[in-house]
C-alpha cells in the first residue's frame, strides 16, 4: 500500500500536450503513480477546489499539496526522485532557460497553425475556450488569420524542428546524448501535439528522419504506471492531511514578499484566467506557494513556478 503523504496524483486528460510532456518524465523517472482524469473544458469543479481556481492541465498532487504547471512540476519530480535525472548533463541553468522557449513561444506558435487549420472543424466549445486561452479576446480574428497564414506559422515550426533533426542526426538516441532528459520531454509535447492533433502533421513530419526516430525512443520510455483515481478521492486525500511546503522567502526578492501576506497568483499571460487567491507560505527565485483554506478541502498549499507567473498583494 503506498504511503498517501508521498504518492504522486496527477490531474489531466489523455489529449493535453502539456500533459504528455509530464507523462514522459514520469517514464525517465519510471515513476508509479495514480491519475485523476480532469474536464477538457471548464467547470472543473473538482480541479478548482484543489487548486483555488488555477485550471490549466496538468496538475500534481502529492498529499495535500498541490503542484500546478509542468514547470513547477518537474521541478518538484527532480526534486523528491533525482534518480534517474532529468538533468544527465551539467547545463541545468541552460537547459531551464531553454524550456522557457519550448513551453512559451514554441509552444504558442504550435498551437497557432493546429488551431487555424482545423478552423470551422472545431468543436464550437473548444474554440472559444482555447482561442480565448491562447489567442486574446479577438481570438476568432485570430483563429481566422492563423487559417489564412498557415504557410508562413509553419515555415515558423519548421526551423526549430530542422535544428533538432541536425542535433540528432550524429545517431544519439536523445538529444542531450544517450541518457533522456527533461529537454527531450519538453521539446517531446510540442511534436506529438503537431503529429496528432493536426492533419498534415505526420507528413510535415517526415521530413525530419532523425526527428522520427527520436519520437520512436521517446514512445519506448513510456510514462510510468498509474493507477485512476477518482476526485472526490483526491480532494478527501488533501482533506486529511497537512501541507509539506516549507515556510520562508529567500532574500533579495524583487517584489518584497513577506510570509502571511494575501496574495493572488495567476499566469502572466492574457488568457482570461482566475488568479488564485491565498497567503503566501514561500517564495525564491523559482517557486512560490499559496496557503488556503476551503471547508471540502481544508488547508491546502498550492505551488506555482515564479517564471510566468505574476504576484499581487491584495
Ligand atoms: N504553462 C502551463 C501550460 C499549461 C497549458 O496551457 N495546458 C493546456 C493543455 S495542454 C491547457 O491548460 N488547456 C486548457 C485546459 O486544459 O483547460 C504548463 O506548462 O503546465
Amino acid at each position: 500500500m503506498s504511503d498517501p503523504t508521498t504518492e504522486v496524483i496527477f490531474h489531466a486528460y489523455p489529449q493535453s500536450p502539456v500533459a504528455e510532456k509530464v507523462r514522459v518524465a514520469f517514464g525517465i523517472k519510471g515513476l508509479a503513480g495514480r491519475s485523476v482524469e480532469i474536464p477538457r473544458l471548464p467547470p472543473k469543479p473538482m480541479l478548482t477546489a484543489l487548486t483555488g481556481g488555477y485550471r490549466r492541465t496538468p496538475v500534481m498532487q502529492i498529499g495535500d499539496d498541490i503542484y500546478c504547471d509542468s514547470q513547477c512540476i518537474l521541478r518538484e519530480l527532480e526534486r523528491r526522485y533525482p534518480a534517474p535525472t532529468l538533468m544527465p548533463t551539467s547545463e541545468q541553468g541552460l537547459m531551464w532557460c531553454l524550456s522557457r522557449w519550448t513551453d512559451g513561444p514554441l509552444f504558442d506558435q504550435t498551437v497557432r497553425p493546429v488551431l487555424g487549420a482545423a478552423g470551422d472543424s472545431l468543436d464550437q466549445d473548444f474554440a472559444a475556450d482555447r482561442g480565448r486561452l491562447y489567442l486574446g479576446e479577438d481570438w476568432a480574428a485570430g483563429l481566422k488569420q492563423a487559417n489564412a497564414d498557415l504557410p508562413h506559422l509553419v515555415s515558423q515550426m519548421r526551423a526549430p524542428l530542422s535544428w533538432l533533426d541536425a542535433q540528432l542526426s550524429d545517431g544519439r538516441a536523445f538529444l542531450l546524448g544517450a541518457q533522456p532528459a527533461a529537454i527531450d520531454a519538453q521539446f517531446y509535447h510540442v511534436v506529438w501535439f503537431l503529429r496528432g492533433r493536426w492533419a498534415e502533421g505526420p507528413s510535415f513530419l517526415s521530413e525530419f528522419q532523425a526527428l522520427v526516430r527520436w519520437e520512436d525512443n521517446i514512445r519506448a520510455i513510456g510514462h510510468g504506471t498509474s493507477s485512476t483515481m477518482d476526485p472526490q478521492d483526491a480532494i478527501a486525500r488533501a482533506k486529511d492531511l497537512e501541507p509539506a511546503a516549507k515556510t520562508g522567502v529567500a532574500p533579495h526578492d524583487p517584489q518584497g514578499l513577506a510570509v502571511g501576506q494575501s496574495v493572488t497568483i495567476r499566469p502572466d499571460v492574457n488568457g482570461g484566467e482566475q488568479p488564485v487567491a491565498g497567503m503566501l507560505r514561500y517564495a525564491d527565485a523559482e517557486t512560490a506557494v499559496i496557503e488556503r483554506s476551503a471547508p471540502d478541502v481544508g488547508t491546502v498549499c498550492v505551488h506555482f513556478p515564479r517564471a510566468g507567473y505574476r504576484i499581487d498583494l491584495t
